[in-house]
């Protein structure tokens, strides 16, 4: 048993490093998407599989959102430090609050993003991510 954990902890470790690095060899590019009532802006990314970015989300807004979009999280590498801001697919957004995910796209597609207060999708808080 603590075999296997520091086998795991010594994959993570050692896979990280390079999957925060850009094909270029730089920093994470960042990605910037405000919320506010109701809409994305903007509300279609197009980001690269294998290329690390920063989502820098800020919601405008004086009241809560949320930036939802399971399927996306679930095919990217989250940083191992904003794993805990994923939570259900989604990261939670209270008024006027910024939160940064630091993760890279590990499959191409195309992704439905939306906010899950209710209503909002229906205002139009919706929006799509193309991973190429
Ligand atoms: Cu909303």
């Amino acid at each position: 048993m603590r075999k296997s954990v520091a086998v795991l902890a010594f994959l993570l470790a050692s896979q990280w490093p390079l999957a925060a690095l850009n094909a270029q060899g730089g920093a994470a590019e960042t990605v910037a998407v405000e919320l506010s009532s109701f809409k994305f802006t903007p509300s279609v990314l197009t980001l690269q599989h294998g290329h690390t970015y920063r989502l820098h989300l800020v919601n405008a807004a004086g009241g809560g959102h949320d930036f939802a979009a399971p399927a996306f999280f679930a095919s990217s590498a989250i940083a191992p430090a904003d794993q805990a801001k994923v939570a259900g697919g989604k990261v939670r957004l209270s008024g006027k609050q910024t939160v940064d995910i630091t993760l890279t796209p590990q499959k191409a597609g195309t992704f439905p993003l939306n906010c899950t207060h209710f209503m909002h999708t229906s205002f139009g808080m919706t929006g799509r991510i193309t991973v190429q």
